[in-house]
């Protein structure tokens, strides 16, 4: 292993200027030959994450999904000792060496803080339900059943399937769970929880993380009354929407496939007490130097996204912006989202893109996969990584990760088991890492692999991406050395350009006091012609296709199908 010490960005900001990498640990590389990956393995790998010389890809800060002690119900997302890792991870001790490994490459760590629920093996929760009258019963969200039928305490449905209430027959009354019934909710009224998470969160601080990802944040705290949450049918059938016939056949629909209940959210999520728990959170994280937070809130509004930056900066340093992922594959589409965001995100709030994580299809694959995927890809990395905020790239995006189709018998998710095949899960973003052609791929040297590597591995991997300068790894490898260059890419304003722009192109400008770049982006399989009529002439910085003319100085810009290109004015 070559110790290429990088200097590390030491500025409280270092966020800012950071290009993120997502991790999913289970699939990166396997030390072992048990068919999972590890943390000995992710060491293995931090040379090619950034070595300190132009050859890496060049990141500066890696967000790891959940390593801790798990039963795996949700792989990780159900935690049962927070301040351990899993053995099939490794040990504390290797979490240390990864932590001193990546520090000096100059990489930075983040974890996935998972606290609105525990898995229902933690020792809180194992304890909390032994009796009623234990002390740490109050820790969870217990309610007794409702009327003659017990029926649960209210309406509330969990986010994967069916209700959110699980019947405990040992003590007699429901607890409340937001996702799997061996996922139940923290008690986030009770100062106990907030102080045992609290100790959660300095344990990793003093270890030496640079900060966390924060699980579903918006819905930790409950409507103190537990209403019933209105129904979505119902709303719609007030405003005359629905007729009786369009609701017996959607009643129908969701009987069959056990769909869950539709309804409006209203008092199991972003509710205000949360914001207080978020800025306890924020005060602890700015008692240790340089600590970032990035929170994934879900939710319609970007005002309310929005409003979990804190009136006063007090709460998360960065919201992901998912809409980003429901965008079609129309530039305006993706113009109209970010300049809604861009337009709502209060003075000095700052963004974080992604476009694949963990939970949704690799966006590769999201816009179809054909012959012009590939092409398609550069183009959302040429915007991933130019517009104003932090990129968060998903492991595999780098080299054109396509998202696996796998068989029922396959599959792991509980989402994808239930749903199948209406919905495959989230096990096809989740697959091993694709590094060689060799066996599985070269993610590891057991017989099977906890998930089958992609079919795809042997012309789709690391080592061929790596061998030819015209792939997409270089292209982001180039585009990420480039991003650290130009200081209208990182501090710059933006602005995006609709005059004279063709329909299917997304161009928007970058600008600091002494630097400006223009981005042009094309949605369309067709050339599209753009002329510049501002000052200076333009200079192509880097072009989604490989032959593209160097010193282009022309001032007007043939983009080819699907091609981006980044210029500077002179
Ligand atoms: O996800 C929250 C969430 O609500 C969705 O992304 C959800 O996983 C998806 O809609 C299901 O189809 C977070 C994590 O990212 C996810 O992996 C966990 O399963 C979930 O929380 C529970 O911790």
């Amino acid at each position: 292993m070559t110790l290429n010490n990088r200097k590390m960005d030491s500025a409280d900001d270092w966020w800012k200027r950071a290009v993120f990498y997502q991790i999913y640990p289970r699939s990166y590389m396997d030390s072992n030959g048990d068919g999972v990956g590890d943390l000995p393995g992710i060491i293995s790998c931090l040379d090619y994450l950034n070595d300190g010389t132009n050859q890496s890809l060049g990141i500066d800060a890696i967000w790891f999904s959940p390593f801790f002690t798990s039963p795996d119900c949700d792989f990780g997302y159900d935690v049962a000792d927070y301040c351990d890792i899993d053995p099939r991870y490794g040990t504390l001790a290797d979490f240390d060496r990864l932590l001193e490994e990546a520090h000096s490459r100059g990489i930075r760590i983040i974890l996935d803080l998972v606290v609105n629920h525990t898995s229902d093996l933690h020792p809180w929760f194992v304890e909390s339900r032994s009796s009623r009258d234990n002390a740490k019963r109050d820790w969870y969200i217990w309610k007794d059943g409702r009327g003659k039928g017990n029926r649960p305490p209210n309406n509330w449905r969990n986010n994967f399937f069916g209700r959110a209430w699980a019947w405990d027959g040992k003590t007699g009354q429901y607890y409340l769970h937001s996702f799997l019934k061996e996922q139940p909710d923290l008690n986030w009224d009770n100062p106990e929880v907030r102080e045992a998470v609290g100790d959660v969160i300095r344990f990793w601080l003093e270890r030496g993380v640079d900060g966390f990802r924060l699980d579903v944040a918006h819905i930790y705290c409950k409507d103190p009354q537990f209403r019933d949450n209105p129904s979505l049918l119902k709303g719609l059938n007030r405003v005359g929407g629905l007729d009786a016939g369009d609701r017996l056949f959607i009643a129908n629909l969701m009987k069959k496939f056990s769909l869950p209940e539709l309804q409006v959210r209203k008092y199991n999520q972003h509710l205000p007490e949360t914001h207080n728990v978020l800025k306890e959170f924020r005060r602890i994280y700015d008692s240790y130097p340089a600590v970032t937070s990035v929170g994934e809130i879900v939710a319609d509004d970007p005002q309310v996204i929005a409003s979990y930056y804190g009136s006063n900066q007090d709460e998360l340093h960065m919201n992901f912006y998912f809409e980003l992922l429901h965008c079609r594959w129309k530039a305006g589409s993706f113009r109209r989202c970010i300049d809604l965001w861009e337009k709502t995100l209060p003075a000095g709030a700052w963004p974080a893109y992604t476009l694949s994580n963990h939970d949704v299809v690799r966006a590769i694959s999201r816009y179809g996969n054909d012959a012009s995927s590939e092409e398609r890809a550069r183009l959302l990395a040429l915007m991933l990584l130019t517009l104003r905020g932090t990129p968060f790239i998903y492991y595999g995006e780098e080299i054109g990760m396509r998202e696996a189709k796998l068989p029922k018998v396959k599959l792991k998710d509980p989402v994808g088991i239930k749903w199948y095949p209406l919905h495959r899960g989230r096990d096809g973003c989740r697959t091993p890492m694709q590094w060689n052609g060799g066996k599985n791929g070269g993610f590891s040297e057991a017989p099977e692999t906890w998930l089958p590597v992609n079919l795809n591995f042997a012309n789709n991997n690391v080592a061929i991406q790596e061998a030819d300068p015209h792939s997409l790894f270089n292209f982001f490898r180039q585009l990420i050395r480039l991003r650290r260059q130009l200081p209208a890419l990182t501090e710059g304003s933006y602005q995006s350009i609709i005059e004279n722009i063709p329909e299917d192109c997304y161009c928007y400008r970058r600008k600091t006091g002494d630097q400006e770049l223009i981005i042009c982006l094309n949605f369309s399989a067709e050339q599209r012609r753009i002329g510049y009529t501002g000052p200076g002439s333009i200079k192509v910085l880097i072009s989604t296709s490989q032959d593209h003319p160097e010193t282009d100085m022309s001032p007007v810009i043939m983009l080819r199908p699907y091609e981006g290109r980044l210029y500077l004015i002179v």
